[in-house]
């Protein structure tokens, strides 16, 4: 596949998996009904902890090659911007360290990742005061849409790298979304554009029966 060119899924795509999640989320397969709001447990709620990270995708792990990756972020922004890998790292560098939850039940303590905060990409792009909602475009044609304020909180990254490493292709490398407070599904790897929009747009997994926001402790898995 050519960097930067739409993925022809057909016949790659793992639809068989597609349709299995989906019939999770109609029956409401792995809910506990037991939230912890008050995270008084590190592990969430019907979580298992893993020692090796899974990896989980469509189907198609796009090679987007360093020098031809761009990061737009467009809508609703004062200054919409393109930006190269160089350019990209250039920016404010941060360091976080947090815990997956993978909505298919498993979660991996201590990542380690190095990217710029989202906080620092907003400075960058000032959203209009209408801005109220984000959608992650990524290179695979997945989408995943959060709201701007849970973008906008301290640790969430658009990671380079995990653990000292560059992060791999399969894990959605060059760069990825990292929102520590939702299931994992909210991550998007190969991110490539960021939209900002006055009203919500669901996307790949929340238009197929997950629910829209995705908080690990309160059991938000399904809508
Ligand atoms: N671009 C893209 N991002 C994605 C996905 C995907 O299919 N494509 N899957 C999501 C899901 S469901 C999960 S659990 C995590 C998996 O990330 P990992 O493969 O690094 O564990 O990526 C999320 N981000
Ligand atoms: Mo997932």
């Amino acid at each position: 596949m050519n960097d930067g060119e739409k993925p022809n899924l057909i016949g790659k795509i793992k639809d068989k998996l597609i349709r299995s999640k989906e019939t999770w989320a109609q029956e409401g397969r792995l809910l506990t009904g037991q939230p912890d709001n008050l995270h008084r447990n590190r592990l969430p709620p019907g979580q298992k902890e893993v020692k090796n990270w899974p990896v989980l995708d469509l189907g198609v792990q796009p090679e987007v090659k360093p020098e031809n990756w761009r990061l737009q972020v467009v809508g609703l922004v004062e200054n919409p911007v393109a930006l190269t890998l160089p350019q990209f790292r250039a920016l404010p560098q941060a360091e976080i360290t947090s815990d997956i939850h993978c909505v298919t039940a498993w979660s991996l303590y201590d990542n380690h990742w190095q990217g710029v905060a989202s906080r620092t990409l907003l400075d960058l792009v000032q959203p209009k005061a209408a801005a109220r909602h984000i959608v992650f475009h990524s290179y695979d044609g997945y989408t995943t849409n959060v709201k701007l304020d849970v973008f906008a909180d301290a640790d969430v990254l658009l990671a380079h790298s995990w653990n000292g490493a560059p992060i791999t292709r399969e894990h959605g490398g060059p760069v990825r979304v990292v929102i520590p407070k939702w299931y994992f599904w909210k991550s998007a790897k190969w991110v490539t554009r960021i939209v900002f929009h006055e009203e919500d747009k669901p996307g790949f997994w929340e238009t197929r029966g997950y629910h829209n926001e995705g908080d690990p402790w309160k059991e938000q898995r399904y809508s």
